[in-house]
């Protein structure tokens, strides 16, 4: 049988993107990135990287179209999605968070109880705030979600926090934490043998460059 490439897909431009090309040239991979590409192969090592959207990529490996996928937690874990989890790669970690306008007084999660709040994550929003016996109403939007309040879309936000800036520059203040997240390396659930093997290579090298960053 033809010997085959593990495809690997990573975001094409945004938060994840720089710090997954690192990793992977830092594990002695080499490869052409950037520009208009949106596919190459690897010289030296038996992968293929896809450069995609990141909010496709959970998709594209559970269906197999990717074997595996770099992907922030906080967008894997919004949609059950039959993939496995093989590595905590400890870059674009950031926050999921309950943010209310600044001057309101915040008395404790049951502060949210009827309140309608404006996110991209309405199903883990719903879940922390049901699991505490809140329950809201969830307006999706896929982006300037901190605006909402003071446009009068909605009393609270629920959005991802790293520094906590934009937060700051929109008159909000965080007041709860739903999810902490990384970035995380996923993998399709049915590999071949023979992708399992070049995938538990790359996940040795992960490891010595991990340990190397310890
Ligand atoms: O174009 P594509 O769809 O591929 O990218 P995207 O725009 O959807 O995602 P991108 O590149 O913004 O983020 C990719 C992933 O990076 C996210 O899913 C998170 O896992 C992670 N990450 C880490 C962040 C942040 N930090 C972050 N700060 N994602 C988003 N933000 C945004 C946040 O939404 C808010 O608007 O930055 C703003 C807050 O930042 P601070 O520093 O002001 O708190
Ligand atoms: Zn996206």
């Amino acid at each position: 049988m033809e010997s085959q490439n593990i495809r690997i897909a990573v975001q094409k431009s945004g938060r994840l993107s720089e710090e997954s090309l690192k990793l992977f040239k830092a594990c002695g991979i080499k490869f052409e990135s950037g520009g208009s590409k949106l596919k190459t192969v690897s010289s030296n090592f038996p992968i293929e990287f896809l450069f995609l959207r990141d909010d496709d990529i959970p998709g594209y490996v559970e269906d197999g179209v990717a074997d595996l996928g770099v992907i922030g937690e906080n967008v894997l874990m919004e949609h059950i999605r039959q993939v496995d989890v093989v590595k905590e790669l400890g870059f674009s970690k950031c926050r999921l968070s309950l943010a209310i306008p600044r001057n309101e007084e915040y008395s404790g999660i049951e502060y949210f109880q009827g309140k309608n709040i404006a996110t991209s994550y309405p199903n883990l929003t719903n879940a922390f705030l049901a699991k505490q016996g809140i329950k809201v109403t969830t307006h999706e939007i896929s982006g300037s979600v901190e605006i909402a309040p003071s446009i009068g879309l909605a009393e609270a936000i629920c959005d991802i926090v790293s520094t906590g800036g934009t937060l700051l520059s929109n008159g909000l203040k965080e007041v709860a934490t739903v999810f902490q997240s990384q970035a995380v390396l996923i993998a399709n659930q049915q590999l071949s043998t023979e992708k399992q093997a070049i995938l538990a290579k790359l996940l040795f090298r992960i490891d010595s460059v991990q340990r190397g960053q310890n």
